[in-house]
């Protein structure tokens, strides 16, 4: 078994069996800017404590995987301009050069799981990309979601993403897509994405006992929650629509590929908001550290 590093927080947590809550990092290195990266890090951390859970910052430094960050391993990862974007398909590489990464949605569930976390809270989940009937470009997300025991909740999937075929993906993998509070499947920036989620649940229990539930199954895999950004944060999907277009335009035009796609959107939707995405997205973040720490405090409960 991998030898896992951990905060003393977060380590105190786990031998006391508190309820944890896991949080990825390739939001900190690649999805916002210094210091708005850093001051939502520990912010976030603070609303898990503040709903009753203990906060768990997952990434790779020096060749070990951090579950649970101190402080200053926080702020340096957060102003590193070298950071690797670390999934799945890279994660063990950049450790046994003893390289430093951070974690996307992927590699954070595989870390959260070897250290017995069950919850993760992050903003949006990769999906299937607009195209990918020719690129081929489809998160390795959405197969971990599959066979990686955690509950992730995220504000749905960015409209920058196709969210039907993502949503037919997820089906075709058996991954339960849940809207906490409403029919619709958020689209991240926006509440709604015009497309029903196939199951919704209105409190953080019924999200608990359904993955109790899988596990008893013998399913293997976890659940994506998609819970809608808060109505006073959210951006119009109207507004959003041209320039995400645009953004996608830029993009082709200059040959961005691979898992460098997602960051240049972002950057690139962030500036053409002028700084309203990153507002929203910090907003959404929160949010869905609250509730994620709302679930795992009910799966605390159940045990
Ligand atoms: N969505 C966001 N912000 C992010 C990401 C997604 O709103 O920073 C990151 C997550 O870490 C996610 C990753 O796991 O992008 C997906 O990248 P890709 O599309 O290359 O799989
Ligand atoms: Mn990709």
């Amino acid at each position: 078994m991998a030898d896992l590093s951990h905060s003393a927080e977060t380590r105190d947590a786990l031998d006391r069996g508190a309820p944890l809550v896991a949080l990825e990092s390739t939001i900190i290195t690649h999805g916002m800017p210094y210091p708005q990266n850093l001051e939502t890090a520990l912010q976030v951390e603070e609303d898990i404590r503040e709903a009753g859970a203990v906060p768990a910052t997952v990434a790779v430094l020096e060749g070990r995987l951090h579950v649970g960050l101190e402080r200053a391993e926080l702020e340096a990862l957060a102003q590193a301009s070298d950071a690797a974007k670390v999934s799945r398909a890279d994660m063990a590489a950049c450790m046994a050069r003893g390289g430093t990464g951070a974690t996307t949605v992927s590699a954070t569930m595989i870390a959260a799981h070897l250290a017995g976390i069950s919850v993760f809270a992050t903003g949006g989940i990769g999906g299937v990309h607009r195209g990918a009937e020719l690129s081929f470009d489809i998160s390795a997300d959405l197969q971990e979601l599959a066979q990686t025991p955690v509950t992730v909740v995220a504000a749905g999937a960015k409209a920058i993403l196709d969210i039907p075929k993502t949503l037919e993906v997820l089906e075709t993998l058996g991954v339960p897509v849940i809207a906490h509070g409403q029919d619709d499947f958020p689209a991240f920036w926006s509440r709604a994405s015009g497309l029903p989620a196939p199951l919704r649940m209105d409190s953080a229990r019924q999200i608990a006992e359904a993955q109790r539930m899988r596990g008893a199954l013998g399913l293997p895999g976890g659940q994506l929650v998609g819970n809608p950004v808060p109505q006073a944060e959210e951006i119009a999907a109207e507004t959003l629509a041209p320039i995400i277009n645009r953004a996608q335009d830029e993009a082709e035009a200059q040959g961005i590929s691979g898992k460098a796609v997602t960051p240049f959107l972002l950057g690139r939707i962030f500036e053409l908001t002028d700084g309203q995405s990153l507002r929203t997205n910090i907003a959404l973040v929160r949010n869905n550290a609250r509730l994620a720490a709302q679930i795992a405090r009910e799966i605390c409960a159940l045990r």
